[in-house]
C-alpha cells in the first residue's frame, strides 16, 4: 500500500556511511538518466536556470515484472518508498537534496495472456538471481537479461506497453519528479511550470489533460476519492535506438520527466507560509494520476502532434 513506508534510513550517525551509499547510488542512477534522455536534461538545465540551482526530487520512479498474484482487472501495482522525517539542512540540492521517495510499480505478470507471460518468464529465468542486483543493474544502465528479440518486443508492446518498455529498459529509471512546491520562483506553482515547459517548445503528456489530479471530487465512503491536493504532469518520453537480439536497430521509448506539486493538508492550512514543510503536504500517490502518468511511453503520446 502507498502508505505503508517500510524503508527506513537510521538518523544514527554511525549509519551515516549507509546515507551516503544511497545517495551515490541515486546520483549514478541520475547520470545514466541524464545521458540517455535530452529532454529530461535540458528541462532540469531549464528550471535550475530560473529557479536558483535549488531544485530537489519529489520521488524516483522505477518498473519492474511482478511475481505475486493479484487481485484482477488491475494491470499494474505499485509501492512507494518514503524517505524517513529527517529535517534536511537546507543546502543541497537535486540527489544532494532532501532524499526522494521510491515508487516501484510491478506488471502483474500472472494476469497477462499465456504467450506474454512465456515471453517475460524465458528474459527473467535468463536473468537468473539478476532482480537482487537491480540497483547496480539501474546504476550501470544495463539489463540483468539478456539482449531480447524485436519480434517478442514487438508481441509484448501489443497487449502491454509497459511490459515492453521494461524488457527493453529494465531497472533504469522510468522518471525523476521535480518537486514543484519546493522550487522558489513563479515556477513553484506548477501551472506556471507547465506553462513554462510547454512555451520552451516540449511536450506535455495530454492523457486526460496536462494537469493531472485538479478535480476536487468528495470523499466516498471507500475514502480513495481524488482529494485534489497531489497535482501532477509529465513529458513524453524520449526515443532513442536499440539493437534487438537479429541485430535490428528501432527506435524505443525510454524516460520521461515528472513534476509534482503538494498542496498542503486541510488541517495545516492556517500555518504561515514560511512554516509549512514537506510534512504537512499531501503525501503518497494517487492512483488517478498515475493511470495517465503511466501513459507517457506509450506510442499514442510519443507520435501525438502538439496542437
Ligand atoms: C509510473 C507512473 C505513475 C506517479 O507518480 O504516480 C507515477 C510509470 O510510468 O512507471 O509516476
Ligand atoms: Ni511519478
Amino acid at each position: 500500500h502507498p502508505q505503508d513506508c517500510s524503508f527506513r534510513l537510521s538518523q544514527d550517525s554511525s549509519l551515516q556511511g549507509g546515507e551516503s551509499f544511497f545517495r551515490n547510488i541515486l546520483a549514478t542512477m541520475e547520470t545514466v538518466y541524464l545521458n540517455r534522455n535530452p529532454t529530461a536534461k535540458a528541462i532540469l538545465e531549464l528550471v535550475r536556470s530560473v529557479d536558483d540551482d535549488r531544485l530537489c526530487y519529489d520521488h524516483f520512479a522505477f518498473r519492474t515484472y511482478g511475481r505475486r498474484v493479484e487481485i484482477p482487472c488491475e494491470e499494474v501495482e505499485s509501492v512507494l518508498v518514503c524517505p524517513p522525517n529527517v529535517p534536511h539542512s537546507d543546502a543541497g540540492a537535486g540527489v544532494n537534496g532532501p532524499l526522494p521517495r521510491i515508487f516501484i510499480s510491478e506488471l502483474l505478470v500472472d494476469q497477462m495472456s499465456p504467450e506474454a507471460q512465456k515471453i517475460i518468464r524465458k528474459y527473467t529465468n535468463l536473468s537468473g538471481n539478476g532482480n537482487m542486483h537491480a540497483a547496480l543493474a539501474s546504476a550501470l544502465g544495463c539489463l540483468t537479461w539478456e539482449k531480447p528479440s524485436y519480434s517478442e518486443f514487438q508481441q509484448l508492446a501489443r497487449e502491454s506497453e509497459y511490459a515492453a518498455w521494461t524488457l527493453v529498459n529494465g531497472y533504469t529509471l522510468n522518471h525523476v519528479t521535480i518537486s514543484a512546491h519546493r522550487l522558489k520562483s513563479h515556477l513553484r506553482n506548477i501551472r506556471n511550470l507547465n506553462q513554462f515547459i510547454e512555451e520552451n517548445g516540449f511536450k506535455l503528456n495530454s492523457e486526460g489533460g496536462i494537469l493531472k489530479g485538479s478535480e476536487n471530487m468528495v470523499k466516498t465512503k471507500d475514502g480513495v476519492s481524488p482529494d485534489g491536493l497531489l497535482l501532477q504532469s509529465s513529458t513524453v518520453a524520449d526515443s532513442t535506438s536499440f539493437q534487438f537480439a537479429e541485430g535490428i536497430v528501432e527506435s524505443i521509448p525510454c524516460s520521461y520527466i515528472e513534476f509534482a506539486e503538494r498542496l498542503v493538508l486541510p488541517q495545516f492550512k492556517n500555518l504561515p507560509e514560511n512554516e509549512v514543510e514537506e510534512i504537512h503536504r499531501r503525501d503518497g500517490f494517487e492512483v488517478g494520476n498515475a493511470d495517465k502518468i503511466f501513459e507517457s511511453t506509450s506510442m499514442d503520446q510519443l507520435t501525438r502532434k502538439v496542437a
